[in-house]
């Protein structure tokens, strides 16, 4: 297999908003980004993905661009961004930027002219339809909830937004609308950033004609997925982009792909294909959905996880490259998802980093995790800040569709907040992340959890996570081995191998808090098996699982 820094690099993901706060408004910045990247750099990641940064309105946190060439000034300047690369690339890190071109902000001079009339040079910058009657011109559902179509009484039309009204659809049939954001992206990369992460990138092209989707029960409104998801000229646009953009630098990309399955991710970040590097699927993070879609409030099962994780591992190998992610900005805490974020908060953190981080794929760690980070446990909707979450409970609720506390239940499981508290760097008031009161609440539990008590202790999860990063670096079967599953059925442990170059590893995780015993490789029982990682001092029977334990061993040292 062809080797690539972005095949051997392990990324950092940071929510601006979140991060640290420099200038005392209760609102992470640019300058409060600089300040960490000494304790980014200890971690030992090697990419920061950056989320959106651009000037916004703010509706949705910066995925509502009202000027790709300039930075919320909640966040600082552009002297402060330029003095961040310049800060990120002294340290050896590289840096990738988000990129949201599906939509802009309702505020973008694109689309503040788009809306005048159909004179309007600009008039076919988004996707305009007439209405039926008095209705939209579909009956399709935004994903933040309500309808898609939102009616602009100056052009007498509706306007189709896939997310908040605030969010209109860039229409990317326009030739005019895809040198814009061609010549916008090589205006980042000439100023030296590393790549892309790109936002929705599978729905930039619709499928016409549009028509009613199927309404699902409990729901008003119809999916709009079938013609929004993987359209007719996705690939053609993301090949166009590759030559007019991407194909010019030494750049890491990788795509958001909602929707996406194995087949499709072979187009998308197919080796030979000159698209992508690699993509995001959501296949396991949408394994605990429940009948009505995101909100439910139940754990898969380990199977269901082992099964994703291996046909993602297995169908990509040698023809693309996988993005391996436990956590974003869209999910909830991972040690409070698929771990326990009680008791065994600590072991089961590190056991779930190290089933990640043995994987075959690019890790992401998003920020907190490395520190086993919980949800945010909001017992009241004024704790909410999420437009997903405040429209969801407004529909879902109002609408009659769920009672108030199993909504609540259902957000403290899976509310995008969950991901968004404050960073908790020390025990002093608001974590350490601001002297000011933040824009969202900080985690109680920053007393217990947070940067420098573990930065002093050498058994926490933020030195397990270094050992990782670090044993990737040393030990190339990690980056490239082919994956082997074992012991498919069992509920309770995932154990699998990876093989490069005569070396093998395997990798067993009890998913549970209680004691377990597997059957172990011949192999691995001699003593000739090392030991590279476990979240437990030691380990005296290898076959026997204590409580949320994860043990990493590597034969032909
Ligand atoms: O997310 C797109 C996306 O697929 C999510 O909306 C996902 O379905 C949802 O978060 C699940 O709850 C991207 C960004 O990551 C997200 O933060 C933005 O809100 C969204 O696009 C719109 O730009
Ligand atoms: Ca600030």
């Amino acid at each position: 297999m062809e080797k690539a820094w972005w095949k051997e690099s392990v990324v950092y993901q940071i929510y601006p908003r979140s991060f640290c706060d420099s200038n005392h408004d209760g609102i992470g910045d640019i300058n409060g980004i600089i300040s960490k990247l000494d304790y980014l750099k200890e971690l030992g990641i090697d990419v920061i993905w950056l989320c959106p940064v651009y000037q916004s309105p703010n509706c949705d946190n910066g995925y509502d661009i009202s000027d790709y060439r300039s930075i919320m000034r909640d966040f600082g300047t552009m002297e402060d961004f330029d003095r961040l690369l310049d800060e990120v690339h002294k340290r050896g890190i590289k840096l990738i930027m988000d990129l949201v071109v599906n939509h802009t902000s309702d505020e973008h001079a694109w689309f503040c002219e788009s809306r005048k009339s159909e004179e309007n040079p600009y008039w076919d910058y988004y996707i305009w339809r007439e209405g039926k009657g008095d209705q939209p011109p579909t009956n399709w559902e935004s994903w933040f909830s309500g309808s898609a179509w939102t009616y602009c009484p100056e052009r007498g039309m509706y306007y189709l937004h896939i997310f908040a009204e605030k969010q209109p659809d860039l229409n990317w049939e326009n030739d005019r609308v895809r040198a814009e954001v061609y010549d916008m992206m090589n205006w980042w990369c000439k100023k030296g950033i590393d790549g892309f992460r790109m936002d929705v990138i599978s729905m930039i092209s619709k499928k016409e004609p549009f028509a009613d989707g199927v309404v699902e029960p409990g729901h008003q409104y119809g999916d709009l997925s079938p013609y929004v998801i993987h359209g007719p000229r996705v690939h053609e646009y993301l090949q166009e982009m590759n030559r007019e953009v991407l194909s010019r630098y030494d750049l890491m990309t990788v795509g958001e792909t909602a929707g996406v399955t194995v087949e499709d991710a072979k187009k998308y970040a197919g080796f030979e294909r000159g698209e992508l590097n690699m993509v995001f699927q959501f296949e396991l993070m949408d394994l605990d959905f429940g009948d009505k879609g995101k909100w439910n409030d139940k754990p898969p099962r380990l199977t269901a996880i082992k099964q994703v994780i291996s046909k993602w591992q297995t169908g990509l190998e040698g023809v693309a490259w996988n993005s391996l992610f436990w956590n974003n900005h869209d999910q909830p805490r991972i040690v409070s998802r698929f771990g326990d974020d009680g008791r065994y908060r600590e072991l089961s953190a590190k056991m779930l980093g190290t089933c990640l981080h043995m994987l075959q794929g690019t890790p992401y760690i998003y920020q907190g995790e490395e520190l086993g980070m919980t949800n945010a446990g909001f017992t009241r909707m004024d704790q909410y800040r999420d437009i997903e979450a405040l429209n969801a409970y407004r529909d879902f609720v109002g609408g009659g569709v769920f009672d108030h506390d199993y909504m609540m239940s259902c957000l403290r499981y899976k509310s995008r907040d969950n991901a968004r508290t404050p960073m908790q760097w020390d025990d002093s008031p608001y974590a350490g992340f601001s002297d000011v009161e933040p824009w969202i609440e900080v985690n109680e539990n920053y007393h217990q959890i947070n940067a420098a008590s573990q930065l002093a202790d050498p058994d926490s999860a933020f030195h397990y996570y270094q050992k990782l990063i670090r044993l990737r670096k040393e030990h190339p079967v990690i980056v490239y081995g082919h994956y082997e599953l074992l012991d498919a059925d069992n509920e309770a442990v995932f154990t699998y191998t990876r093989e490069y170059e005569g070396k093998k590893l395997l990798c067993v995780c009890n998913f549970t808090g209680e004691n377990q015993t597997v059957e172990l490789l011949k192999e691995f029982r001699t003593g000739a098996a090392k030991r590279l990682i476990g979240n437990y001092p030691e380990q005296e029977t290898p076959g026997a699982l204590r409580p949320w334990e994860a043990l990493v061993l590597l034969i032909g040292e």
